[in-house]
């Protein structure tokens, strides 16, 4: 297992699509999610994309246990979107690509999603709560899309700012 560096906007690569996997869920891919989730624990982070470590396949990495409760890793592979409420919540969101901003994001309520799990056993499933907020907040980045891309532009071009500002400062 390895920590790996986290890509932080404004990085081309987090606007990338990632590409499914294809075949069985391999020893290769289960590599990756080990790597993925020692990295998210070492964060410390709730969720982690592939392509936050440069690696643009559909997998994601969650555990949303309490801080003192036992772990609870999750495993995505190739995950989809079923079905999606009408209605939809508010929910304060951060991410490790976009260090030290969070903004509220609306989001559908519940979902229902199909993904394969760490041993390639296809799962179907709902998620509502901070798991549903979650699961959309990594989906996004399949696609290529950060919470900030989906608050107002006036807020999403002070994050900019503040990141390369930190960026910057971080590199003198
Ligand atoms: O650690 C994370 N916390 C978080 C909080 C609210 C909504 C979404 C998240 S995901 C984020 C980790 C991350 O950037 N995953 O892509
Ligand atoms: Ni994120």
């Amino acid at each position: 297992m390895a920590i790996r560096p986290i890509l932080v906007a404004p990085d081309p690569v987090l606007k990338q699509k990632s590409l499914p996997v294809e075949g069985p869920v391999t020893d290769a891919h289960r590599r990756l999610m080990d790597d993925m989730l020692e990295t998210m624990y070492d964060a410390p982070g709730i969720g982690l994309a592939a392509i936050q470590i440069g690696e643009p396949l559909r997998i994601i990495v969650m555990d949303l246990a309490r801080e003192g409760d036992p772990p609870e890793p999750r495993y995505f592979v190739n995950p989809e979107i079923l079905e999606s409420t009408e209605t939809t919540l508010p929910y304060e969101e951060g991410c490790l690509s976009v260090p030290e901003v969070f903004e509220e994001v609306q989001r559908p309520d519940k979902v229902r999603l199909r993904y394969l799990d760490y041993n390639g056993k296809p799962v179907e499933e709902e998620a509502s709560g901070l798991y549903a907020v979650c699961i959309q907040h990594e989906m996004d980045h399949l696609e290529g899309v950060l919470f900030i891309d989906r608050i107002s532009r006036l807020k999403r071009e002070n994050a900019m700012r503040k990141l390369k500002k930190a960026r910057k400062e971080a590199a003198l």
